[in-house]
């Protein structure tokens, strides 16, 4: 197995934080991530490298084993689902929720309730729990879109200002989760190059704890 540690980071906003938290844990891209077109990055750690990716595509590369580690949204690990996967630190970073909503002041549909969403076994599961019976229809974005164009009834979505929901004429309806972004790594990986991974994990954990405001009382 080869010695070196790969670890894929979401492409998109969750980048944006990331790369800041990678420094102060001591991991820094040798060259500028943003103006490059490539996708494989050396680290200032020598054996550390940066894979950028759709972040989708983060808990496959990391579940087969061609990344070590990744790091990707809650959402995104909730969707993909957790096999092979250790999930052992929450960076804290690019915090949201899930959450259903639906157009102001409509009525959730009572029958069979059109869901608009990407998360769509996220969202089965969820409706499953709670006894109601849903047609989930997958897209692929702009879910705002979906009850105003009459596609569905409601949607599964991000929220984090409520702006989105609010500029379309809708409005939050049920939490369903609370979402951040989580460090995972290959669960072989974790036993194979345990020695490597523990105190990379631990420098991130530091990092992380170090970001936190000061407790009172
Ligand atoms: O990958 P794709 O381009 O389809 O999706 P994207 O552009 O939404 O994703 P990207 O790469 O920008 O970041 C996605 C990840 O960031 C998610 O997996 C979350 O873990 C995290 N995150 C945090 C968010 C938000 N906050 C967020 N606000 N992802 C998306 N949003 C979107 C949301 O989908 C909605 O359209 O922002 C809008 C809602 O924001 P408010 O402030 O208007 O409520
Ligand atoms: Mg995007």
């Amino acid at each position: 197995m080869s010695k070196q540690l790969i670890l894929a980071l979401s492409k998109g906003r969750i980048l944006n934080e990331t790369l800041p938290l990678l420094a102060d844990a001591g991991i820094r891209p040798v060259e500028d991530l943003g103006k490059s077109r490539k996708l494989l990055f050396d680290t200032n750690l020598s054996d550390v490298k940066l894979v950028v990716i759709r972040a989708t595509d983060v808990p496959t590369y990391v579940q087969l084993g061609a990344a070590d580690l990744g790091i990707a949204g809650k959402d995104v690990l909730l969707e993909h689902g957790a096999e092979g996967l250790y999930e052992p630190l929450d960076l804290e970073i690019a915090r949201c929720k899930l959450m259903t909503a639906g157009l102001k002041g409509a009525e959730p549909a009572r029958a069979r309730r059109r869901v608009a969403t990407k998360f769509v076994n996220v969202a089965r599961r969820y409706y499953a729990e709670q006894g109601i019976q849903a047609e989930v229809i997958k897209l692929y974005g702009a879910m705002e879109l979906a009850p105003l164009m009459n596609l569905a009834d409601e949607i599964v979505d991000i929220v984090d200002t409520g702006n989105t929901l609010r500029a379309n004429g809708m409005e939050p309806r049920e939490m369903m989760a609370d979402i951040s972004t989580r460090l995972v790594v290959n669960q072989a990986a974790m036993t194979i190059k345990h020695d490597r991974l523990k105190p990379l994990i631990a420098r991130l954990r530091e990092a992380v704890a170090a970001r936190r405001p000061a407790q009172t009382g």
